[in-house]
């Protein structure tokens, strides 16, 4: 009895390392909420439905890869988050703050995501170089070519949340 309980106990932990370190769960996916009207939750299968985008950026080690994903905006933009003619006013204190599965968080302001004020790209990649992002780094990241730091190209992005810096 002791044997069997401490079989199934390595195999649930070899079943938890195998699905989290080695390969891409299909079911996986990231929210966005905070202030804005639709908050979503997003698979790779369900960003499909949005406009997809291809971005040539060099990597932390100067290699040219071509990233495939959805725009930062585009997403923003579905979800209800107050750009294009509304990014005034009291909206331009709004920040949106990027988190992933180690506790990493980024933030950017609506302004630099908006094309109306900015031709920053900002793209939520899910494949590189025709391939799913390895689960080290995916199934979402994002990559942010004119950032001359790599430091906000967050891996493993489980949320997006849209905030008011205002009290
Ligand atoms: N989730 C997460 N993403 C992260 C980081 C991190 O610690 N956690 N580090 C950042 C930093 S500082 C850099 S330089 C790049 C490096 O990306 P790479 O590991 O793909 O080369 O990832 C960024 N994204
Ligand atoms: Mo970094």
């Amino acid at each position: 009895m002791k044997l069997i309980f401490s079989l199934v106990y390595a195999l649930t932990w070899l079943v938890l390392i195998v699905n989290t370190g080695f390969s891409q769960d299909p079911g996986a996916s990231f929210a966005v909420g905070g202030e804005l009207l639709r908050p979503l939750k997003l698979s790779v299968k369900e960003l499909a439905a949005l406009k997809s985008s291809e971005v040539k950026a060099k990597d932390r080690d100067g290699k040219e890869h071509t990233f495939k994903g959805v725009m930062l905006w585009t997403i923003l933009d579905s979800a209800g988050v107050t750009l294009g003619k509304d990014l005034r006013g009291e909206n331009l204190a709004k920040f949106v703050l990027v988190k992933a599965s180690d506790g990493y968080e980024v933030v950017f302001s609506l302004p630099e995501i908006d094309p109306e004020f900015s031709d920053k790209i900002i793209l939520l990649a899910h494949e590189v170089d025709g391939k799913p992002l390895a689960a080290t780094e995916g199934p979402f990241r994002l990559v942010v070519p004119q950032d001359k730091k790599h430091a906000r190209w967050i891996r493993q992005l489980t949320s997006i949340q849209v905030l008011f810096s205002k009290n």
